[in-house]
């Protein structure tokens, strides 16, 4: 079912670097094989719908400043049909395999349970006859569980059980329709899971309320037959001042808590690492180290701004970076790269969603090309390797299998090792190193 809610541009095609064209691709050439795949299969791309088709510009100081012409209408599904129209149309011509949603984002909420329910099923219908026209296939669903006045104290961390009830059968319902699009994974993002205040909150209480829901989730699943991944996606604070998800270290610490590692695996957002204090590296490694790594949310913060300002990444640097970790991790799996990323409030055009996602996908690309290089050379993990090779000696190995205590190093060090040599960690050379790679 072709569409024409953006007659002015046409399918984004792939040009190459020295391309002048600012609606082309330099970097990302889907049909491209890389690494036994194309790269569109390995990249595995997605439109983030609720920035891409429900963002308006709002910020906490003034309304929405974006006006799309598809918009208009009196019956709310109707309108929710033909921006999905549009959204698919957007999918294809940006050559984005997949997209990702919320419940409320493709769907308007009822006034009952029931009634949002049914809203979301001709919503539900009308995606998966465009899935089958268009071959564009669903990264990820989730619920909506924060932006309703409902939810003002959380969802399964609110205070109230009738609020967690609720929340439940909202989960029910979007594993149901996730499962009917045939989604890869599933997403659970705790965005007002946390406190505003410890004065009126039982921590310990509400951390279990959060790992019965999800347990519940893990029974449900099964019960539908869902086979999708499931992800928690970290974030420290915002909109809750502090979230129970803070980053990946503690996610990992309360799934082990609470027996739901072998259930989950983690959705790590570029700019909520940066919130918690830590690179989009180090979440990566943190993840692959207990194997959890599932998906990437591919944004940026502002350096300067302290908060989720979800903008598209043009750091290069950064992602050779998480590409290599990401890489050596043995990739994403059934994950892939979310385009959480929103277009500035000014940034009004349509053409400005295809630039937007233009620029980030041949970062990503170009990214993703550098990090193979660097592993093909194996120079970086050489050296890090060279750097413990002590452990591979006959007392370092014993060290590392626990089969040497106190004592015995105690003996070793006196009667044979002495004082160690100092060794150099070479962070300029291999900043310098890396620098090789990415202005070559
Ligand atoms: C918000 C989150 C959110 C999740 C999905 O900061 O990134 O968009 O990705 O609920
Ligand atoms: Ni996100
Ligand atoms: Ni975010």
């Amino acid at each position: 079912m072709p569409t024409h809610h953006f007659p002015k541009i046409k399918k984004i095609t792939y040009e190459g670097p020295s391309t002048t064209n600012p609606l082309a691709f330099r970097y990302y050439d889907p049909n491209e094989m890389v690494a036994g795949k194309k790269l569109k299969d390995q990249l595995r791309f997605s439109i983030a719908y609720w920035h891409s088709f429900r963002g308006v510009g709002t910020d906490p100081f003034g309304p929405g400043t974006i006006v799309r012409p598809w918009e208009k209408g009196k019956d709310p599904v109707s309108i929710a049909k033909t921006r999905m129209d549009a959204a698919f149309e957007f999918f294809t011509k940006i050559q984005a395999p997949f997209y990702a949603f919320h419940d409320r984002d493709i769907a308007p909420e009822g006034r009952t349970l029931a009634e949002s329910n049914r809203n979301l099923d001709k919503v539900v219908a009308h995606a998966k006859q465009l899935q089958k026209a268009t071959g564009v296939k669903l990264l990820w669903g989730t619920a909506n569980l924060f932006s309703n006045p409902r939810y003002m104290c959380g969802a399964a961390t609110n205070p109230d059980a009738h609020v967690f009830a609720y929340a439940a059968a909202q989960v029910k319902k979007a594993l149901e329709v996730t499962r009917t699009l045939g989604g890869e994974n599933y997403v659970f993002w705790g965005g007002r899971e946390g406190y505003e205040t410890l004065l009126n909150t039982d921590l310990k209480r509400e951390q279990d309320h959060l790992a019965a829901f999800l347990h519940m989730a893990v029974d449900y699943a099964k019960q539908i037959g869902f086979k999708g991944q499931f992800l928690i996606e970290p974030k420290p604070k915002e909109p809750t001042k502090h979230q129970y998800d803070f980053d990946v270290a503690s996610g990992i610490a309360f799934l082990r808590t609470y027996g739901l590692e072998k259930y989950f695996k983690f959705n790590i957002e570029t700019n909520h690492a940066t919130l918690a204090g830590h690179t989009f590296q180090h979440e990566i490694e943190v993840a692959a180290a207990a194997g959890l790594l599932g998906s990437i949310d591919a944004n940026a913060g502002d350096t300067l701004l302290g908060w989720d300002t979800d903008q598209f990444n043009p750091d290069v640097r950064e992602l050779t970076l998480a590409m290599f970790s990401i890489l050596k991790a043995g990739g994403l799996g059934t994950g892939g790269f979310n385009f959480d990323a929103k277009l500035r409030r000014p940034s009004i055009d349509l053409a400005d969603l295809f630039y937007a996602h233009i620029g980030g996908m041949d970062s990503y690309a170009l990214a993703y090309k550098l990090a193979l290089k660097i592993r093909a050379e194996g120079k970086l993990e050489k050296f890090v390797d060279d750097r413990y090779a002590s452990y591979d000696g006959d007392y370092g190995k014993a060290i590392e299998k626990r089969r040497l205590g106190f004592k015995d190093l105690e003996k070793l060090v006196l009667r044979k090792l002495g004082e160690p040599k100092p060794k150099s960690g070479r962070q300029e050379y291999l900043e310098n190193l890396l620098s090789s790679y990415l202005h070559h």
